[in-house]
């Protein structure tokens, strides 16, 4: 069998050639059913039924390798799918570098690499848990089928990085699958493992804010991972990539669409000023400030899923070659690391400022500075659209001190432009910065579904283009 080419005959889609592996196929057979109940209790509430227009991939070839139908949700043929390898491959970083990719685990860093690949798997079902309630308030059916797309694909991770833990890592992997089932987001007895992902996406906006910001942190992270000297992690990643840019596409975009339409309403009713709220809101859509609260609360929460900027674990993780930077591939240094530096905001007397530290203990930081660069570039783009209406607003993005739970900042309270506040200040300001309880009011007023083929809650404008190129009219999802 071709490594593109996937083999549909089975319980698992794959290209792995699970037909080989009985040991494994077993093992995935017997996890199965454990993750379709799991779908079923956690995954999108009220639409298990429904038909829903989706793409699954049938090649990893990069052109051509989704096919659309509709399909009921825990129908989806969720697979294995490995990018094809890369022949000859060498470790692309750290001690080892120039060396074989490895092919099997490397003993000495079996409980990094093992932890890396859980904490990745961990994100994916907890994503869906977090947008299970969406469907009932989806502002169109075309945007429905792109949340439940987004969610069969972070299911279709978890399977990714299950595959790992059951092929690689014997009995303490299957152990680590079973409990990637077990815990929930939110949940304070067995909550998820990483912070952002155990807060609520209560409303469309943050649906599209969480796509936006969150899985660009999934894209920076699986850039990272795909990296790696571990050669089947390297190639699950890289294929999740290829979907990963569709569910940032459906932030971006989103947040484009919520901005036009407030833009256009406002135009509409001669309205020039953007902070006169009130008058914005009698419009039935939302008031660019509060856009700005939302997208600074999820930039901050998101910024903490790059751990502390001066990490061992990263410096160990990159020093062993498992996790490298973001694209190490066209970076042009030793990639060793062992004697360079690289300049990190820190905390010093109480004042914020650049310190340089070990390049290897600074990875996060590094990374984290390339999330909010591409963050500032897709920002930009928002902006275009209040530049096009003529409305003086821009959106900025928060400084990366601003209500931060983890790292350098954590025990300080700063204000979006990063000037550090008292702790009663921030309790009097915070309203100023973050969703208020009446913002949140006000947001929910607004979440009524939408299910008429072709049309679209007042709150938001169409998009400009289909879906696989459908019309206007089509119906993405068919609800029963
Ligand atoms: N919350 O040295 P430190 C995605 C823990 S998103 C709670 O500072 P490190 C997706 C840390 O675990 C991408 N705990 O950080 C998006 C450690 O605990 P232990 C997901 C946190 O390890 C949308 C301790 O603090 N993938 O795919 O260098 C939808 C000290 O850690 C947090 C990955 O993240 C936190 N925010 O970096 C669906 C890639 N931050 O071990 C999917 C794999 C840190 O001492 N993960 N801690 O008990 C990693 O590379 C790293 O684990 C992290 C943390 C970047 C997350």
């Amino acid at each position: 069998m071709s490594t593109t080419a996937i083999d549909y005959n089975g319980l698992i889609p794959n290209n792995v050639e699970l037909g080989a592996d009985p040991r494994v196929k077993r093992a995935l057979e017997s996890w199965h059913p454990g993750y379709i109940n799991w779908w079923n209790d956690m995954g999108p509430e009220g639409f298990q039924k429904s038909l829903v227009y989706l793409r699954t991939a049938v090649s990893v070839d990069a052109k051509g390798w989704a096919k659309f139908d509709y399909i009921r949700m825990p129908e989806y043929r969720w697979g294995v799918l490995l990018a094809p390898p890369v022949e000859d491959r060498k470790i692309p970083f750290g001690t080892h570098r120039g060396e074989p990719a490895w092919q099997e685990v490397p003993g000495e860093y079996r409980a990094m690499l093992r932890r890396l690949i859980v904490i990745q798997g961990d994100t994916e079902p907890a994503s869906v848990e977090q947008q299970r309630h969406l469907g009932k308030t989806a502002p169109s059916l075309y945007d429905l089928r792109n949340l439940f797309q987004v969610n069969v694909e972070e299911g279709r991770h978890l399977w990714a990085m299950v595959y790992l833990l059951q092929k690689y890592f014997g009995t303490d992997g299957r152990e680590e699958a079973e409990a990637l089932l077990q815990r929930r987001s939110g949940d304070p007895d067995t909550p998820r493992m990483l912070g952002a992902f155990n807060e609520k996406t209560p409303d469309w906006l943050s649906f599209f804010m969480f796509t936006f910001f969150t899985d660009r942190d999934g894209k920076m992270q699986l850039e990272s991972l795909a990296q790696s000297g571990f050669d089947p992690l390297s190639r699950t990643c890289r294929f999740m990539l290829t979907e990963e840019a569709h569910h940032m596409f459906v932030g971006e975009t989103g947040v484009t669409r919520v901005i036009q339409r407030t833009c256009e309403a406002m135009k509409e009713a001669g309205i020039g000023d953007p902070y006169d709220k009130e008058a914005v809101r009698k419009l039935g859509v939302i008031d660019l400030p509060t856009i700005q609260k939302k997208a600074n609360l999820h930039f901050s929460l998101t910024l903490d899923l790059f751990g502390s900027e001066i990490s061992t674990n990263a410096a160990n993780a990159f020093h062993a070659g498992l996790k490298g930077r973001f694209r190490e591939d066209k970076l042009h240094d030793d990639h060793q690391l062992e004697s360079s530096t690289y300049p990190v905001l820190r905390l010093i007397d109480g004042k914020i400022k650049n310190e340089d530290a070990p390049a290897l203990s600074a990875l996060n930081m590094r990374l984290r500075d390339d999330y909010v660069g591409d963050c500032n570039n897709g920002m930009n783009r928002w902006n275009k659209v209040t530049e096009k209406y003529g409305i003086p607003f821009q959106m900025k993005l928060p400084h990366v001190a601003f209500r931060r739970h983890i790292g350098e900042f954590s025990n300080i309270k700063a204000d979006v432009a990063g000037i550090v506040l008292s702790d009663a200040a921030w309790q009097k300001r915070k309203d100023e910065f973050l969703p208020s309880d009446d913002d949140r009011a006000f947001i929910e007023s607004l979440m009524r579904p939408q299910a008429t083929p072709g049309k679209f809650a007042p709150w938001i404008a169409p998009p400009k283009v289909g879906i696989d190129n459908k019309p206007g009219e089509f119906e993405y999802v068919k609800i029963i």
